[in-house]
This record gives C-alpha cells, structure tokens and sequence, in this order.
C-alpha cells in the first residue's frame, strides 16, 4: 500500500447514478464527521473521454481518465471505489486488492457466484495485510434501519417469527423502455433480482442477525423484446420481478418480493419483522421514521407508534441537524463513507465485508436455481 497519510486518496471507476451518489458522499463526508482520515477525490475513470472530463469537473474529482488500471497503478491513490456495471466488478476489485487499495464496491458484489467466491477469497487475503474491502448496501446506513437493527439486537422484539419484506419500483412497465444495460444478463447479472432484490435480502440479514438457510421462488419477466437505442429491438435477458419465501437460520420465516414492475412504486422499499414480543417496521418512502410495536406494554396502551429517528442520540443524527430536521437518500451513502473511513482509518474491518455480500449472493443464486427447477433450493453459508 502507499504512504498512508491522513488523507485517504480515492480513485472511483464508473460516474453514473452511484457515480454521482458516492461523489456527493465523499464531498460531504468531512464536513459533517470528525474522522481519522480525510477523504481526497483524486480521480475518476470512465470510458467515454468526453462524458468522463464532465463528471470529473461536475462531481468535483481533481482528475479523469479512461484507463481504469491507470488508478490501480498510481502510488497516490489508496481506495478504489468501483460504481461501475456488475459485470466488471470482479477484475476492477481483485486487481486494485492485489496492488493494495482498499475497495469499496457496489452491490450486488458480482454477477456470478464464482466471481463472488474470488471476490471474497481476493478480500480476505489483502485483509491479512490490512487492506480494507467494503460492499455498499447504503440502505444499511439509513438512521432508522440502523434503529431497528439495535431494537432487534436488544431483544425489544423477542423471537423472531416473520420477515415481510418487499423493494417495489416501476420505472420499466412501458413496454417501449430501452434496453438498457440493467435489462441484460452478460452485463447485471440479473434484474429487479440482483438489482433491489439483493438490498432487501442484504437489509434483513443484517437487522435480524440471521441468514436465510433456504428459498421456494418465482421469476417473471413481462416485456421480454425492448427497442434498442441504436434502433431495432432486443431481448431481455433477466427477470423483471422475483418473489421468494425463505427460512432463516434462526427460525424465521420471510416473504420477498422484487419489482420493476410495481406501477406507482417507484423506490418502495419496505421491511416488516413481527417477533414475540413486538413489531417494527422500516418503510424507505417515510425514512426518517420507525414503526414500532411493544407487545410489553399494558393492552390499553398498546399500538403501533411512530418513532421520528432525528434525536441526537440516534445512530448518525448527532452529525447533522436539530431534531424534526430530516436527511434523505444521499445521507445513507455519507454514512457509508463515514463508516468506511473511521474502519480504515482505525484498523477495523468494514462490514458489510466481501464475504458478506457473498452470502447475498449464494441467496440469489438460490432464487434463480430454485425458479428454473420450480423447487426448494439450499443456501449454503459463504466460506470465510
Ligand atoms: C435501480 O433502479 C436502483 O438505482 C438500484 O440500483 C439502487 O441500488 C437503488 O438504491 C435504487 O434503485
């Protein structure tokens, strides 16, 4: 690894839409928290060089380039960050691991679970030289998922009996939508599956503490023929919505659903554990709030009450404004980056680690090889 100073020198591979949302985290990040590293916005790298110098300039990256290796050989970066398609996922990160940058990678971690499996295996190898990998399932950071993942932890809920959760959008029911990238296999990996499928699966892993051990699923894709930009037309080669029931590890039983084609639904993300003694529910439309219910309390004063996650006393808050004063989206990418350098910075491991993200994908392996056979399908545990 180079010279670390305080200052953590970032190289990112890919400027679009989590471009542009990790960009605004790392802008934001020293402003708000008071870290142990600082984080530079040295380069970015992309493949068109004309669309590459405009995001450099827009998002605030001192340089641009088109040769991703270029960022991986330069002794003055230290991170990579990869926002690219899954498709390279794989050889961007196990490249940067093995020349000592520390990687954060957006979900799902690969498109295969062989990449996976490299992905991981490349991870915990650099780890033993105390080079950092993270996965950014950004919804983790969001205040009141990280509530409920500590009312969990505290026992508030007791045993947990169901997991409801579903990730609801509805930007591709026009069936005259383009083909884009995320519409084909070679390059996503899969659709609505992978895509939001993986942050639920990844979000209730997380608040539970327990893995989904085994699944019964469904795929569906509705417009299999889409025009291409370029003209003509072409096939879709993943699904457009997966639902799933799953068994977790530690007894629970858990609904899935995933869809592009929720009309109406455009980013409905929504978690609902029910355990012996309470409820909570977690609803990304109303993020800065928690549904809690509290079975202990007398039965004339129970029902389900909305707890406003914007005390200085709830997990990130105390950063930012006084209480009522909301935070949206982007916020849950400045945790990220928060979480990742404080990690680094004091020589802790990241979560969620390469492995962890494994885990996400050996349950969407599962939901795709349970669907092709119409048949329950194991989750084996990830390899540490
Ligand atoms: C897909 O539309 C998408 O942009 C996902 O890729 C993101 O992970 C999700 O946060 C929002 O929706």
């Amino acid at each position: 690894m180079s010279t670390q100073t305080t200052d953590l020198r970032i190289g990112m591979v890919g400027y679009a839409f989590m471009g542009a949302a990790h960009s605004q985290a790392w802008r934001t990040v020293n402003r708000v928290f008071d870290l142990p590293l600082r984080a530079r916005m040295t380069a970015v790298a992309g493949r068109d060089p004309g669309k590459v110098a405009a995001a450099a300039a827009q998002l605030g990256w001192q340089e641009h380039t088109t040769d991703w290796r270029s960022l991986i050989a330069r002794d003055d970066i230290d991170l990579i960050d990869v926002c690219t398609p899954g498709d390279s996922h794989a050889e961007i990160a196990i490249a940067a691991l093995a020349a000592g940058k520390h990687v954060l990678c957006e979900k799902p971690l690969a498109n295969t679970i062989d990449e996976a499996r490299a992905m991981a295996t490349a991870a915990v190898r650099a780890e033993a030289g105390g080079v950092r990998s993270m996965c950014g399932f950004n919804y983790r950071r969001v205040p009141a998922v990280a509530l409920m993942r500590q009312l969990i932890a505290d026992g508030r809920v007791g045993e947990i009996r169901h997991v409801r959760a579903v990730y609801l959008q509805d930007w591709i029911t026009d069936p005259q939508f383009p083909l884009v990238w995320r519409l084909q296999k070679d390059k996503a990996g899969s659709g609505a599956l992978g895509d939001i499928g993986a942050h639920i699966i990844d979000l209730t892993q997380y608040v539970t503490g327990q893995r989904i051990a085994g699944v019964s699923a469904l795929t569906e894709t509705f417009v299999k023929q889409r025009p291409l930009t370029a003209g003509g037309s072409g096939d879709v080669t993943v699904d457009d919505a997966a639902l799933f029931v799953a068994r977790l590890d530690g007894g629970a039983v858990a609904t899935y659903e995933a869809t592009r084609f929720a009309t109406g639904r455009k980013n409905g993300l929504r978690v609902e554990i029910n355990g012996s003694l309470g409820s909570v529910v977690f609803d990304f439309e109303r993020m800065n709030e928690l549904e809690f219910y509290d079975a202990a309390l007398p039965s004339d004063e129970q029902g389900f009450s909305r707890i406003l996650v914007t005390e200085p006393d709830h997990p990130y808050i105390a950063a930012w404004w006084p209480p009522g004063h909301l935070i949206g989206y982007e916020h849950s990418f400045t945790h990220q980056a928060r979480d990742l350098l404080e990690a680094i910075g004091t020589g802790v491991s990241p979560t969620p680690s390469f492995t962890d993200a494994l885990q996400v994908q050996l349950v969407l392996d599962a939901v795709e090889r349970s669907a092709a056979l119409g048949s329950w399908a194991e989750v084996e545990p990830a390899l540490t």
